[in-house]
């Protein structure tokens, strides 16, 4: 663990900070999650975003929320991205998707092909808390009918089978884009043409071919050999329709995400909870289907930690990550393991100084400061802290906000993540997730 810090006097000033990052990123009724490299709506940001923007602007808020709406495709899935009409810079835009030779989405926007963490009912009830019951019915009635049939979406045409969790088929539906149990999974399927470049040790013309920003170093992101990889699923994923019947029969990894599905066990109550206050009544197969699901995060667990599961094999990827911790957020894990986990969590493996890593440090693919192989997330360190709340943690959860709030006061800047071990800054800055959760700290 850390010791709780002391917080210098400037914190009013740092949450302008936050604030005006917001602004800058807002495009109307949705916000970007950063000025240089995501110009577009990503689904688990604007959640994380409408949870900050709640203490600034709660009717802005629950604007964000809703706008999510505007993506949802016929099926129900609400899309990881839905792409804003701006020139795009971005790597993996409308072009590489072309969702319109198979669906349209709600309002005709384009979008991805994929999805993402469902956070929108946690964003939902903790909007709603901040508006008056008037404004909250309003709101509640006006997202529930999309939030029912995506949660329909999640638990039927992604859990064919019947097996309770619900399958994931590209990584970055998990939100943890290069996490190293995804990599492991995906890498297999790497195009042949980019193996012969790197066994031909040819990588600056691997890398001349990236399309991604060059406005963060190499060393923060994706391996080239990775991202092409990357773009080879969503090449199969095109050709199959988006459909997961279709999917199934490719090479394409398919993942019973730990994290994923913990956030949609909660998500679940949640959208329970909420649909009791609007009177509306849920089905009998999709309640069924929630509980499975809750009961099949059981499943995940092995000896000390959590892991996620291949969907074809049914074997575990047994490769440790801070995933592993968030059945705590769903509220799923038996008061025996409880004290594992947390000492797992607050070892100086997972938090060595600076809020709690996304892989442990002592794994040998550690990297302090790339992406989602070692930094430090705030959003996940959000979730971490309710976990242990929900747990009756509150010493630790009271720990880690302050360790976490600490880490963005020394930066004095919104990064996207942060190293665990120095506490310095990567990726893009001026990110709306960390401008939004570090409101919602201060709060
Ligand atoms: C692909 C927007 C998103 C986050 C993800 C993060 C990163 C995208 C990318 O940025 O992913 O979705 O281009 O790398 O991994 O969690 O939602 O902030």
């Amino acid at each position: 663990g850390s010791s709780v810090p002391t917080l210098p006097p400037d914190l009013q000033s740092l949450r302008a900070t936050a604030v005006e990052v917001l602004r800058g990123n807002d495009l109307g009724d949705v916000t970007r999650p950063s000025p240089t490299l995501y110009p577009h709506q990503w689904l688990w940001d604007s959640c994380f975003i409408a949870i900050g923007l709640r203490h600034i602007d709660p009717a802005r808020a629950a604007a964000e929320v809703l706008s999510l709406l505007r993506g949802q495709w016929p099926n129900g899935m609400i899309p990881h991205v839905i792409f804003a009409e701006v020139d795009d810079f971005y790597h993996a835009g409308p072009q590489r998707w072309r969702i319109d030779r198979v669906t349209t989405t709600a309002s005709g926007a384009l979008s991805t092909g994929i999805t993402q963490p469902p956070m929108i009912a946690e964003a939902a009830l903790r909007v709603g808390e901040m508006l008056d019951p008037k404004a909250r019915a309003d709101f509640y009635r006006a997202l529930l009918p999309g939030l029912i049939r995506f949660h329909e979406f999640l638990h039927f045409e992604r859990d064919p089978d019947d097996d309770g969790l619900v399958t994931l088929v590209h990584s970055w539906e998990s939100g943890m884009d290069n996490t190293p149990p995804w990599m492991e999974a995906t890498l297999p399927i790497t195009p042949r043409r980019v193996n012969v470049l790197k066994r031909l040790g040819a990588a600056e013309a691997l890398d001349a071919m990236r399309r991604d920003s060059k406005e963060v170093p190499a060393e923060e992101r994706l391996t080239s050999a990775e991202l092409f990889t990357l773009y080879r699923v969503v090449r199969e994923l095109r050709r199959s329709g988006y459909a997961f019947r279709n999917i199934r029969e490719t090479d394409v990894p398919l993942v019973q995400d730990v994290a994923f599905n913990a956030i949609l066990v909660r998500a679940d109550d949640h959208l329970v909870e909420i649909a009791a206050e609007a009177g509306v009544k849920l089905s009998r197969r999709l309640t069924r289907q929630m509980r499975r699901c809750r009961e099949a995060m059981e499943r995940l667990w092995s000896s000390s930690t959590y892991y996620s599961r291949d969907f074809r094999t049914g074997e575990l990827l047994r490769h440790e990550t801070v995933g592993g911790f968030l059945p705590l957020y769903a509220g799923v894990v038996p008061e025996d393991r409880v004290d594992v986990l947390v000492k797992a969590m607050t070892s100086p493996r997972y938090w060595p100084r600076y809020g709690v890593a996304s892989v442990p440090a002592d794994d040998p693919v550690f990297e302090p400061r790339c992406y989602w192989q070692g930094p430090v997330w705030i959003n996940i360190n959000w979730l971490l802290a309710d976990g242990l709340e929900r747990y009756g943690r509150l010493d630790a959860a009271r720990e880690l906000r302050a360790n976490v709030l600490n880490l963005i006061v020394n930066s004095g800047e919104m990064f996207e993540y942060y190293s665990p071990l120095d506490g310095s800054g990567a990726g893009s800055n001026s990110f709306s997730w960390t401008a939004a959760l570090l409101v919602d700290l201060l709060a």
